[in-house]
């Protein structure tokens, strides 16, 4: 089928604030509900507990949830809007088909015509062309169920090794950091245990906007008397009060923490019995950091020396204290490099697995962590098990009842399997809540990739920009219209709880994954009845792994208001059966670990800790005389990731309407900029064209946009598709640039105010 160009310009006409407004009218928000709905928000990885308004088969509005313990019934914007979005005009509520000669490019389509259409396009592309060219790619706002499932499907129905998702974008520099340093890839503790500590060191996370709920844990820490040391290249609302603020040049964090580590061991601020007892590796990161004098390290940072020194005292000589870093550090071609820099501070105070002393790493999405455990990852299978290794296999391959040498292998990351689809190697792909036209780098390849593809299919419940690529769009369903588990950022699991049924022909995702299943012929293994019905299999899936779910259930998450995981179903010493809590705070001394059985509180043999050397390098394509000027990237607090959903929230959109790029005065005056004129930001791979926002918060070498829009707004069409080489992680916080007052309003801006 051939692919047609799609029109950017009526992409972003669909998405006007006017059309997003309707959502509020249709609604009468002041109507009684007829039931609240104990549940969590949709959106990031907090996940705030919440109580929806239900009326009509409606979600109509919320109250707020008091007793969960997690937010206590606070909320952001987005938790506040969230209801919003499901009464919006452009909820699928049809399968749809392309289809020129219709006004906007779709025509409706019967469901069960349309999974019909996909199972057979599928069907005939692999007899044509072998299993390994279809791919499938989820999404971690899924239920930790519904990814479970999909990894399944795409290893035992489609025989591909290729599925991934777009946790790849997100969350996996860290978790291959914490993987490599202590054998398991979670925060160590429950936030409650950050009140009370001496300091909290935030790297690369603006979490006044990104994870506001935290902030609240940062503030009643401040008022403490915890210190907040902030790294960032922008001053952003938690640095503008904090005690000591690191104003790190994008890409340089890797060489930060070495000079904080050097200044430490210089002083013999560290922790040597820790080191000793529970470590490995200690000298040779040592012998690395020596290099790190406050002098090299000022020069490359762009952090003052004094600051620095200042850095390492506080760090070194605390009692107790947190370490939390997000996307700033981790979203870079040297991103676990960043993070295990600051495994390493943490490691050498010996300041983890203790009431009030910890590190974490600030989960993104709504379900990260849980949608990073069990299955949908390229390497990896249910219970953070590893593909490649034979055990594993043999285990899964047993619960899912096939034989080993039937388990496809590792498959390749998001990125990776768009340069398949470009050489021809990939034919047909199956999205689920995934919207990569718009959040992968250098994005214009992404949009050729898609119109190379033989068949694309698309699940998702509003028609993303990446869905307008598609053959077939089935209509799935919205958070509150399932129910299912996720793991939120301290590792609690807990529950979505359906409040409304799916409208029109809009199904549950996991019924469509399974109805494909059916009509490929090959129902096997995708006969579950319900989410609770996968939990269970996932259960055991897990049982053994790392991340062991087989003590969760759906009762115990409502009795405790949730269960960190590991939770055993077995006592691990004797075999007989338990009732297990779950693990709220890990590595403490005497907890059972099933790798180190005994040896000590790390997830190696040997019990361990393992410090890395964490190198610094340059970015890959660094500003240099052609691109002279930093460009970093990443969210403002009204919108949500890709825009999809919160670009048809009206309040939302008001609060922040289109991408503003940030620059300091001094920047602007010797470009003659002013606040919101027209400026073209323009790097190797293109330009965009937004208005100014000048603000003295930022790094006069560095500009920021916020990555929420689409088409012509979209800076992922100026970032570089240089990925880090062990998590394969877009370098999205750092590329050359450069900018320049615009020869006028771009042609986006011209078509909305023709329509004024
Ligand atoms: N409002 C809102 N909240 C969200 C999301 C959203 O889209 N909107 N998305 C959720 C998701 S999926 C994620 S992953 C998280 C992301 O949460 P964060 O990581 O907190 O958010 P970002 O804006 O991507 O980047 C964080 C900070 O990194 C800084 N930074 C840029 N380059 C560098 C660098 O080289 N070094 C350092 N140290 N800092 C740098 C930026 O200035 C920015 O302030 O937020 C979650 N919460
Ligand atoms: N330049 C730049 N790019 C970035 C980033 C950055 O900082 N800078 N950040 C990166 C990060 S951290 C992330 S996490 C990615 C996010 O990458 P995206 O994949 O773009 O994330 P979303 O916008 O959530 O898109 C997911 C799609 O899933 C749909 N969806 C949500 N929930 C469900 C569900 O339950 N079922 C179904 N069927 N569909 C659902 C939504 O409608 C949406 O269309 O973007 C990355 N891209
Ligand atoms: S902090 Fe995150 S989970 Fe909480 S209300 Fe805001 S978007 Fe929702
Ligand atoms: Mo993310």
């Amino acid at each position: 089928m051939a692919r047609l160009p799609v029109d950017e310009l009526r992409i972003i006409e669909g998405f006007g604030p006017h059309l997003s407004r309707m959502s509020g009218l249709r609604l009468s928000t002041s109507a009684e509900p007829e039931r609240l709905v104990k549940t969590h928000c949709c959106f990031c990885g907090q996940q705030c507990g919440i109580q929806l308004k239900v009326r009509d088969n409606q979600v109509i509005g919320f109250e707020p949830w008091e007793e969960f313990p997690f937010n206590r019934g606070m909320l952001c914007p987005k938790g506040v809007k969230r209801y919003l979005q499901a009464a919006h005009p452009d909820r699928l509520t049809t399968a749809l088909r392309r289809d020129p000669a219709a006004p906007h490019g779709f025509s409706p389509l019967g469901y069960e015509d349309a999974v019909a259409a996909v199972a057979g396009r599928i069907e005939q592309i692999q007899r044509t062309h072998g299993n390994q060219a279809v791919a499938v790619l989820g999404g971690a706002s899924l239920t930790t169920e519904k990814t479970y499932l999909l990894g399944k499907f795409a290893r035992v129905c489609l025989k591909t090794p290729y599925i991934d998702y777009n946790g790849r974008l997100c969350m996996v520099s860290a978790g291959a950091a914490n993987k490599k340093a202590f054998g398991i890839d979670r925060t160590t503790n429950p936030w409650s245990d950050m009140v009370g500590t001496d300091v909290i060191w935030v790297a690369g996370s603006n979490v006044a906007e990104c994870s506001p709920i935290t902030t609240n844990y940062l503030w009643q820490a401040r008022e403490q008397g915890a210190r907040i040391i902030v790294q960032d290249p922008r001053i952003t609302p938690a640095a503008r009060t904090c005690d000591l603020y690191l104003p790190v040049k994008p890409g340089r964090d890797a060489a930060l923490f070495a000079g904080v580590l050097q200044g430490m061991i210089e002083h013999d601020w560290l922790d040597r019995a820790f080191i000793e007892g529970f470590t490995s590796g200690f000298d040779q990161v040592a012998e690395y950091c020596r290099q790190w004098t406050p002098q090299r390290t000022a020069q490359v940072t762009g952090v003052p020396e004094r600051s620095i020194r200042l850095a390492a005292e506080w760090w070194g000589t605390a009692k107790t204290s947190f370490l939390f870093h997000a996307r700033g550090i981790e979203h870079h071609s040297n991103g676990v490099q960043n993070a295990l820099g600051t495994i390493n501070l943490v490691l050498a105070s010996g300041r983890i697995g203790k009431p009030k002393s910890g590190y974490g790493t600030i989960v993104g999405q709504g379900n990260g962590q849980g949608g990073r455990e069990h299955g949908q990852k390229a390497d990896q299978l249910p219970g953070w098990r590893d593909i490649s290794n034979p055990e594993h296999r043999k285990y899964i391959a047993g619960v899912w009842g096939i034989d080993e040498k039937d388990l496809p292998g590792p498959g390749v990351d998001a990125y990776e399997l768009f340069r398949k689809v470009d050489a021809g190697e990939i034919k047909a792909l199956l999205s689920i809540c995934f919207n990569p036209k718009v959040s992968l780098p250098d994005s214009t390849f992404i949009t050729r990739c898609l119109e190379k593809l033989e068949f694309y299919a698309a699940i998702d419940f509003f028609l993303n920009d990446t869905a307008r690529h598609a053959d077939v769009v089935l209509p799935g369903s919205l958070q509150e219209e399932d129910e299912g588990t996720v793991t939120q950022v301290e590792c609690r699991v807990i529950k979505i709880n359906k409040a409304v049924e799916c409208p029109g022909d809009a199904r549950q995702d996991w019924r469509i994954v399974q109805d494909i299943a059916g009509a490929l012929g090959r129902p096997h293994g995708f006969t579950f009845n319900g989410p609770r019905e996968i939990f269970d299999e996932l259960r055991i899936a897990s049982k053994g792994g790392v991340a062991d779910y087989s003590g969760v259930t759906y009762e115990k998450i409502e009795r405790q208001m949730g269960v960190f995981w590991p939770c055993y179903s077995e006592d691990p010493e004797t075999g007989q059966p338990i009732d297990h809590p779950g693990t709220p705070r890990l590595f403490e001394r005497g907890s059972y670990n099933p790798v180190a059985r005994g040896n000590g509180p790390f997830y190696f043999p040997d019990g361990k800790a393992r410090f890395n050397v964490a190198e610094y390098r340059p970015p890959v394509d660094d500003a240099d005389e052609e691109y002279p000027i930093y460009l970093t990237t990443g969210r403002v607090v009204s919108q949500f990731l890709s825009g999809t959903q919160t670009r048809r929230i009206g309040p939302l959109v008001d609060q922040y309407p289109e991408p503003r790029v940030e620059l300091h005065p001094r920047l602007a005056d010797t470009l003659g900029i002013e606040d919101g004129a027209w400026t073209t930001v323009e790097t190797r791979r293109g330009a965009i064209t937004v208005r100014a926002m000048v603000v003295t918060t930022i790094r006069p070498d560095t500009v920021f946009i916020p990555y929420h829009w689409p088409g012509q707004k979209s800076p992922n069409r100026l970032t570089v598709a240089a990925q880090d080489p062990i998590s394969k992680i877009p370098q999205y916080k750092v590329c050359g640039c450069r900018v320049r007052r615009a020869d006028g309003p771009p042609e986006y801006a011209a078509l909305l105010e023709s329509q004024q």
